[in-house]
């Protein structure tokens, strides 16, 4: 069994600690990498803090950039020695599946969160004293040193770029720039109003650039964070603490409200105003989570009125094995600069690194493993 240390997440609200585990060898369709890079995601914080259900104790971890280090018998896509991003699982499997909708997935929650282990119910990790721990955190549970994940959420990339600015293209940055390239995609003189200006939605900040979106309006309430959306791209910003972004969309668009918003934040507040701020037949994408079972009501009359679409979108719709690539290159040539957002830290500074992005002075800390 391959050993690993991993920081292991004990019990909701409690700090990680190192610990040696094992891992279970690779069935024919699993891979073994040997962690290089990982992000931390606001998910990952969020489970740790006890508010989203995942067994405890456990590995979390979810956006890892690694290198082969071992592959089942099955394996085809990918071989030692490869540079790979991991992104969310899928069965591969059921219907929503074989029609090339990943995100979708019958057993999604399952396999990316709740479950804890293979779907077949069999743990990948294991403690020092032999006793199972809950892994398989979105197919991969890689705040360690060594992640086992499957042949379906590794994507080969290049190996000549920098790992901390790929680490995020498994989860933050594929959420953000998919949802404005996949679903959202503003057309010519369309206005964006993104709503959170964290890695998802400054993802979707830089995303946009390269659409014919006419304005782009980022809303946060951390003003560093709205000047990093304006060096990045946005046209405007509005700091939601200031000025009522309903109004202030409005009158960045001549009275028509935006045709398209996207919510990143999980705020119901900061959903219903991207609700209220769109243009008659706008479209306004979901990707914060609040609290499950959070729900926010409709007015019909004016959903006849004004015909909005509210889309929930997950991982930004992508199926990974063409969408990442596609993103990488788009970092390689220049043209999705998410070095901005990246601040690393070495592996065992994970506590440091989530308290710098809980203030809001850091976007996407990655952690870096040797
Ligand atoms: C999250 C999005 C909110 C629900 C849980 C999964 N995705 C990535 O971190
Ligand atoms: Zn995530």
């Amino acid at each position: 069994m391959p050993t690993a240390t991993a920081a292991v997440a004990r019990a909701a609200g409690r700090p990680f600690t190192f610990e040696e585990v094992r891992l279970a060898e690779p069935r024919p369709h699993e891979v073994l990498l040997r962690v290089r890079a990982v992000g931390i995601c606001h998910t990952d914080l969020s489970v740790r803090a006890g508010h989203t259900p995942f067994p405890l104790p456990g590995v979390l971890g979810h956006e890892a950039v690694g290198t082969v280090v071992g592959v089942g018998s099955a394996v085809a896509a990918t071989t030692p020695g490869d540079t790979v991003v991991a992104t969310f699982a899928s069965c591969g499997d059921c219907p929503p599946c074989r029609e090339g909708r990943p995100v979708q997935c019958a057993h999604w929650p399952a396999l990316n969160l709740f479950g804890g282990r293979r779907l077949d119910g069999s743990p990948t990790l294991f403690g020092s004293d032999g006793e199972p721990l809950n892994g398989h955190f979105f197919g991969q549970s890689s705040f360690a040193t060594l992640a086992l994940a499957s042949d379906r959420n590794v994507v080969p990339v290049p190996s000549d770029l920098p790992v901390q600015a790929l680490a995020g293209f498994g989860c933050g940055v594929q959420t953000g720039a998919g949802a404005v390239l996949n679903v959202l995609r503003p057309e010519p003189g369309h206005t964006l109003a993104v709503f959170g200006a964290g890695a998802v939605g400054l993802s979707a900040v830089l995303a946009a650039r390269l659409t014919a979106a006419t304005r782009i309006i980022a809303v946060d309430l951390h003003p560093g964070r709205l000047d990093l959306a304006r060096r990045l791209g946005a046209t405007a910003v509005v700091n939601a603490g200031e000025s009522d972004p309903v109004a202030a969309l409005a009158e960045l668009t001549g009275g028509r409200g935006a045709e398209r918003t996207l919510e990143t934040s999980g705020d119901v507040r900061a959903l219903r105003q991207a609700v209220a701020g769109l243009a008659v037949g706008g479209m306004c994408g979901v990707v914060g989570a609040p609290p499950a079972g959070t729900e926010v009501g409709i007015d019909v009359p004016q959903l006849l009125d004004r015909g909005p679409r509210i889309v929930g979108i997950n991982q930004g719709a992508s199926l990974p094995q063409r969408f990442i690539p596609a993103l990488v290159e788009l970092y390689r040539t220049g043209r999705l600069p998410v070095d901005a957002l990246v601040h690393t830290f070495p592996f065992e500074q994970i506590e440091r690194a989530a308290l710098e992005a809980r203030s809001g002075r850091v976007v996407k800390p990655v952690l870096l493993i040797d």
